[in-house]
Formats: structure tokens, C-alpha cells, sequence
């Protein structure tokens, strides 16, 4: 980059100079912004949503079609945000260079673009959902710290015809991206929420469950490479809209229990803790698995019955949904039936014997056997409504997602892996299979479309998670291709047509081609 007063052009500034002062003054306008809107979560003044970054993410996320989402989730998986916020922040770059360049031949109309970007940041903020009016403020006074900054290193010191010495604009630009550091760091440090939730929930003493879960050593066959039974938390699938995880203390959380009920009921989580805890194993997963799909996930969950909770407010009879939101506005519709009938519908505060971890929900989320997650599993629930289908309606409901959605009869080959090179003789063709709320009868394996042989089936300690399978083949020199297929505890097969993910759930069969040599 030449910075010299040498590259000096009929406006003054050089260009390189130009484009350097857009890039601080849209680094500052994020700064201060984020340092603002830190300190407004500080203090709980508005709705915690200030974040121009963010809310521009999440709007673009709520805004973004099924088949790009699923698209998304399928291509980069749990990172799939991590790409959305590197791709907002390379837009953002781009676009304060251009303030920069634009500048530099009229400076009305650089500062102009600024105004533009902050306007649509502001838009963002303002249409979160319950965002209040304050929120905007952080956008607000983050584009006018821009606006002051790219105009003072575009506007040349009184008295000066060449436009800026090299060492007078380094020193307006060093200032500059000072400010914009020390206000970035800042507002990590303010949102030491993030500390504050870690703390609280290093503080959580999980009570013991009054019923516990004891698996049977017979859960997990001694193949190696197939899914564990029990999925590590840190190995467990995460899907949400979240792009930032919300940070909620135990100490603040309330749950509101309302609607078409005969009393309403607050609970906080102390009062949670003292309630009879239930331990239940459940296998969650999301409607947006592909057949072969890693996108489920099993654990040893710890809460509260909804049903008993449910039966506390008494639901009016005419009642047939629940619709759960949670601290970040999701909005998830469940079948009052799934909830009430059975106590393995859980307010989880724990996963696999730790409290949830925060990007699974904590403090406190639903798991509802039987039901995909976007229809059951809310995370970070603050609120249960008592209500009706055709008088409330979820998040996804209206962007091509069935509003009831049952968990489809599934299974999955884990060995060997695709275009694995197998040696020949006998080998292990094993996976998982799964049918929540009914169970699995029988898994099939086949090769080369030849006739289906019956695989061993582990142990299932219910109803309401995968069950390993293994199958052992005889395995010839070439290229086979495999294939499994499941009967639920009913013996109705897994349907071999395949759907799509949307509106509710892929079918087909899994089949997987190997090398045998
Ligand atoms: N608050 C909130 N809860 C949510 C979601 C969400 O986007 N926001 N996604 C749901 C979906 S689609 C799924 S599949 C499950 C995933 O739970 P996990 O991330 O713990 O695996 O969470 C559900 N709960
Ligand atoms: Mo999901």
C-alpha cells in the first residue's frame, strides 16, 4: 500500500488512503455500536438484541429460504454460522472501502453510504423479534462515531493545499483504529455475560433424579466405528437461529406458564431444582437429516414431567398445542397430546449428568420424544402458551414445515464408511436405527439389491431411542453397494421412497458402496 503524499491524485487523498479510512471508520462504527449495545445488556435497558452485526445475520437468517438453510446447514453443519458471520464481516469490509473510495471524490455521498448501511443495520435491530425501541441506539450513535471519523480523514487540516501529510493521516488513522479496538475489546469484556453464564452454570448443583436411567451394557455393540450410543455433549448435533448463543443465567430465568389454562404458573430455577427430577434416555432428532444424516443425537436427559407441570395449570379441554418460545424469540408448536400423555416429555435442565450446555439450551429446553426438534425441542424456553392450531402458529410453520411433524422410521450404516476399501472375508456391516415413541422390531441389510438378511439388534433400554444394529457379511473381492432398511416395533418398514426435507422429514433408504479387496 502506498501511502505517500507522492500517489497524491486531483482529489487530495490517495486512494489507498481513502479506502484505509472507510475500513476504520466502518471498524469503529462496529465497535462502538457493539460496545453500546454490551453495556445496554449490562444494565437491561431494552430487549439485549442491539447488535447491528448480529441482528443483520439473524434477520438475513430468518429471511433466508428452507432449501438455502437446509442447503447450508447440510454444507457447513454446526459451522454454518461461523461462515454466515465471516461472509457478513468480508460484505462489511468491502462496503466501507467503497464508503472510503466514494469519499474521495465526494465526501457527501462516501458519508452517504455510511447513513445507508446504518439505516438497514437499524432496520435489522428495530424488526428483531420483541426488540425495543432503544435497541437502535447502539447502531445509532456507532454510525455517527463513523460519520465523524471517516469525514475528519477525508477532510484535509485547514491551511493544507496537497491534501494530508503521510504522517498527519497515519496519525488520524491510528487514532482511529484505536478507537475501534479499544471499543471492540470493550464490548467483549462488557458482555462479560459470557462469563456471567459460565459462572452461573458452573454453579449449578444438579439434584439427584427421583427416577434414574441405568443402561444395559448391552446398548453398545463392540464394532468399532459405530455411533455411540450415548452421544458425548460435545459431540452432539447443534441446529438453531441463533447466531449468537443466548446467554441467560439460571438466576434470571422464569418460565411463564399461560394461556388457555385455569391458572398460570411462573417458575424460576430454583423452584425447578426442588421439584421431583426424572432421568430419561432420548434420541432427538432434526427434520433437516438426510438419509444417513448425522443430525440426531442421544443422551441421558435430566428434568421435569411437562405433563406434571401441565397438570398444575390445568390446560382447557378445547386446548391442542402448546406453543414454547424461547429467550430468542424462536417459537416452536408441539402437540399438547405428546406433552401430557406419558411423562417422558421433559423441562430438561441437564444432558448426560451436566447442566445443559449453553448451546444446547441452558439454562433450561424441552425434549419431547417422538417429534422432530424444530416442533418439540425448544432451547432456552422461557415461555409455554396454552393454545390451539388454528389460533397460533410457530416459527417454521409458515416457511414450508409441517406444523405437526413425528419423527420418521429411519436407520443408517455406519460401517463400513462410504467408498471404504474393506478387506475380504467376514466383515461387520452395522449402524444405528431408530423409531421414538414406538421402538425398532427388526433391521435388514442387502447387497447388490440381493435378497434382505436380518442384522443382530443391541439392546434398547425403550421406546424412545436408536437402537444399534450389526450384520455380519461374507464380503467377496469387488465393488458392493449395501443397503438398510427397519421395521418399527409394529412391523410397518421404513418407507424406501425417498422425500425431501421439506415439509416434514426425509425417507429412503440408506445405502452405501464399498471396495472389497
Ligand atoms: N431456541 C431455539 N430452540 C431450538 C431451535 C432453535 O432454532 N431455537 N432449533 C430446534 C431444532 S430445529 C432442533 S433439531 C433442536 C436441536 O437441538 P440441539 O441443537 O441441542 O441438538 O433444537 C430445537 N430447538
Ligand atoms: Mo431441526
Amino acid at each position: 500500500m502506498n501511502l505517500s503524499g507522492t500517489a497524491s491524485t486531483p482529489h487530495g487523498t490517495p486512494r489507498a488512503q481513502a479506502a484505509l479510512a472507510g475500513v476504520l471508520a466502518g471498524a469503529l462504527t462496529v465497535g462502538v455500536a457493539d460496545l453500546l449495545a454490551a453495556l445496554l445488556v449490562r444494565f437491561r435497558i431494552g430487549s439485549g438484541q442491539g447488535s447491528p452485526v448480529i441482528a443483520v445475520g439473524e434477520a438475513f437468517v430468518d429471511r433466508t429460504p428452507g432449501w438455502l438453510k437446509d442447503l447450508a446447514i447440510r454444507t457447513f453443519g454446526a459451522n454454518d454460522k461461523t461462515v454466515l458471520l465471516v461472509s457478513i464481516g468480508v460484505v462489511l469490509l468491502v462496503l466501507a472501502l467503497v464508503a472510503g473510495l466514494v469519499a474521495r471524490v465526494r465526501l457527501a455521498a462516501g458519508l452517504g453510504v455510511v447513513v445507508l448501511l446504518a439505516a438497514v443495520a437499524a432496520a435489522a435491530v428495530a424488526t428483531r423479534p420483541g426488540a425495543s425501541p432503544l435497541d437502535v441506539l447502539p447502531t445509532l450513535v456507532g454510525a455517527v462515531a463513523g460519520l465523524l471519523a471517516l469525514r475528519a480523514l477525508m477532510t484535509r487540516p485547514a491551511g493544507s493545499t496537497q491534501g494530508w501529510s503521510r504522517r498527519a493521516f497515519l496519525r488520524g488513522a491510528g487514532a482511529v483504529g484505536a478507537g475501534a479496538l479499544v471499543t471492540g475489546a470493550a464490548s467483549r469484556v462488557a458482555t462479560g455475560s459470557v462469563t456471567d453464564v459460565t459462572a452461573s452454570r458452573a454453579a449449578v448443583r444438579l439434584p439427584a433424579a427421583v427416577e434414574k436411567v441405568t443402561l444395559p451394557a448391552g446398548v453398545q455393540l463392540p464394532v468399532p466405528g459405530i455411533t455411540p450410543f450415548t452421544t458425548k455433549n460435545s459431540d452432539f448435533y447443534r441446529v438453531d437461529t441463533a447466531l449468537s448463543v443466548p446467554r441467560l443465567r439460571a438466576e434470571d430465568w422464569r418460565l411463564k406458564v399461560h394461556g388457555m389454562v385455569g391458572r398460570e404458573l411462573t417458575l424460576t430455577y430454583a423452584e425447578l431444582l426442588k421439584l421431583p427430577l426424572v432421568e430419561r434416555v432420548t434420541t432427538i432428532t432434526c427434520v433437516s437429516n438426510e438419509v444417513g444424516g448425522d443430525l440426531a443425537g442421544n443422551a441421558v436427559w435430566l428434568g421435569y414431567p411437562i405433563s406434571d407441570l401441565l397438570q398444575q395449570v390445568a390446560p382447557a379441554s378445547d386446548a391442542d398445542m402448546v406453543l414454547s418460545t424461547s429467550v430468542d424469540g424462536m417459537t416452536i408448536s408441539t402437540p399438547l397430546q405428546n406433552l401430557t400423555v406419558g411423562r417422558d416429555a421433559l423441562l430438561a435442565i441437564a444432558m448426560n449428568g451436566e447442566p445443559l450446555p449453553v448451546e444446547h439450551g441452558f439454562p433450561v429446553r424441552m425434549v419431547v420424544p417422538g417429534l422432530y426438534g424444530y416442533v418439540s425441542a425448544t432451547k432456552w424456553v422461557t415461555d409455554l402458551k396454552v393454545t390451539r392450531f388454528d389460533r397460533d402458529q410457530a416459527y417454521w410453520t409458515p416457511r414450508g414445515y409441517s406444523a405437526k411433524a413425528p419423527i420418521k422410521l429411519a436407520s443408517r450404516i455406519d460401517v463400513p464408511g462410504s467408498f471404504a476399501k474393506v478387506p475380504k472375508g467376514k466383515a461387520a456391516v452395522a449402524g444405528v436405527a431408530w423409531a421414538q415413541g414406538t421402538g425398532i422390531s427388526r433391521v435388514q441389510v442387502r447387497v447388490d439389491a440381493g435378497p434382505w438378511a436380518n442384522a443382530r439388534l443391541a439392546d434398547a433400554p425403550g421406546k424412545n431411542t436408536w437402537v444399534q444394529w450389526v450384520w455380519e457379511w461374507d464380503a467377496r473381492p469387488g465393488t458392493h453397494s449395501l443397503e438398510c432398511r427397519a421395521f418399527d416395533a409394529n412391523g410397518v418398514p421404513q418407507i424406501s421412497a425417498s422425500a425431501p426435507i421439506r415439509p416434514n422429514g426425509t425417507t429412503g433408504l440408506d445405502s452405501t458402496s464399498v471396495q472389497v479387496v
